[in-house]
């Protein structure tokens, strides 16, 4: 059975992003309200440049969805740049102003972004033909798609939330985390952190980074909660949720590293420190009193909370600039500065929330498929039904 699959369009100036989700069973009511509440999660934290003051993402249904419910056809949608606005001249699909694109042309590439090897690889000599589409703006997209596969996962049960744990310096990023802590995270607050008593030095911490022309990254956490035992698989390299589910986090923009669990802590210590004690009581089965592995064994779900850590870098375009060269005279040149963010790491865990909802939203397809919600549920009720003789 395959699972859920989506593919999103869109450059960051341009008219719009479009977003394709194939998969969802027929008969899933979506709340687009709930929906677009993602979408604005992601445009919020301190730290974002003035593009998050001129955009109010918002997600248009243009195919699969009926009075409300889905229709088991993909599932279309837009969400408009409003900032497209500005930049027509210089972006329009078939008719460029060619002293526009020559005032938006970027000159000397940006270390660590996909500048340089972008426009090697397409052959794209104005680099704007890269960057467009290499911007973060596309993460708009992957929440839309990730909203879709949480109306799924709210239908059976399961809940993913995610929070900061650290902004450069500032906060543990090793700390403990549970979905208790997710539930008590204050999605209005400047950064979304899980440790409200630290929330004021990151804020000092990025105005710094703002002052002296910086960026800076940070860490973030996502739990899902709510899944049964038995997703994902050992036997096939592939079908390990383990590996999947870092393969779809390490794919958001910045995103340098991924760990499961205590993943990165567990490589210093004993065997005896780390590996989560098995018990059985009467009543409740089979569990594990600690969760260090994150809710994955040998790629497999274990039926606690999947623990994820988000490692995002600091974003490559500082207004001081880098070393770098302007690719007409090829003398070194400083990476040119456009308006963009000090960080993005509030929306960099919302991000990895709707990464991590389409790969779970996926496997949960792929092991109690269906064509329609009824025939799913009961699928999965089946499943559930198995488990309670163990
Ligand atoms: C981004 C640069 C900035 C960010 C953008 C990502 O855009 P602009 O160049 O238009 O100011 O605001 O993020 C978004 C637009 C968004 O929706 O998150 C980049 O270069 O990656």
């Amino acid at each position: 059975m395959k699972g859920l699959e989506f593919t999103t369009g869109g450059e960051s100036h341009g008219p719009s992003l479009s977003i394709i989700v194939r998969g969802i069973p027929a008969g899933l009511r979506l709340d687009l309200d709930r929906m677009n509440g993602e979408m604005t999660r992601r445009q919020h934290g301190y730290g974002r440049g003035g593009r998050m003051k001129i955009e109010q993402d918002r997600i248009e249904v243009t195919a699969g969805v009926r009075g409300g419910e889905t229709l088991g056809s993909p599932i279309a949608m837009t969400v408009r740049n409003r900032d497209w606005e500005n930049w027509k001249a210089a972006m329009d699909p078939w008719a460029v102003d060619e002293k526009e694109a020559e005032n938006r042309r970027l000159v000397s590439p940006r270390p660590g972004h996909a500048d340089l090897a972008g426009g090697q690889k397409y052959n794209r000599r104005d680099l704007r033909d890269v960057l467009e589409r290499a911007s973060a703006r596309e993460t708009a997209a992957r929440v839309a798609a990730g909203a879709v596969a949480k109306e799924l996962l709210y239908e059976l049960g399961v809940k993913v939330s995610s929070a900061t744990l650290s902004v450069g310096r500032v906060g543990d990023p090793n700390r403990p985390v549970t979905a208790k802590d997710m539930s008590e995270v204050d999605h209005e607050s400047p950064l979304r952190a899980i440790d409200r008593t630290v929330e004021g030095a990151m804020v000092e911490e990025v105005d710094r980074a703002k002052l002296d022309g910086n960026t800076l990254g940070g860490v973030v956490a996502v739990v899902a909660e709510g899944l049964p035992v038995g997703l994902g698989s050992y036997v096939h390299w592939d079908e390990k949720l383990d590996g999947r589910l870092a393969q779809a986090v390490m794919s958001v923009h910045a995103v340098k590293a991924v760990s499961i669990g205590d993943g990165v802590t567990a490589a210093g210590l004993f065997g005896s420190e780390v590996h989560d004690p098995i018990v059985h009581q009467k009543s409740k089965g089979f569990s594990r009193p600690t969760n260090r592995a994150g809710g994955l064994e040998g790629g497999v779900t274990n039926g606690k909370e999947v623990v994820i850590r988000g490692y995002m870098k600091p974003i490559s375009t500082l207004r001081r600039g880098l070393a770098s060269v302007n690719l007409d005279t090829r003398e070194p040149h400083r990476s040119q500065w456009e308006r963009s963010d000090v960080t993005a790491i509030a929306a960099c865990g919302v991000v990895c929330e709707a990464m991590v909802a389409l790969v779970l939203a996926s496997v949960m397809r792929e092991k109690f498929g269906g064509d329609s919600m009824v025939e799913m549920k009961r699928n999965f009720e089946g499943y559930r039904g198995q488990l309670r003789g163990w």
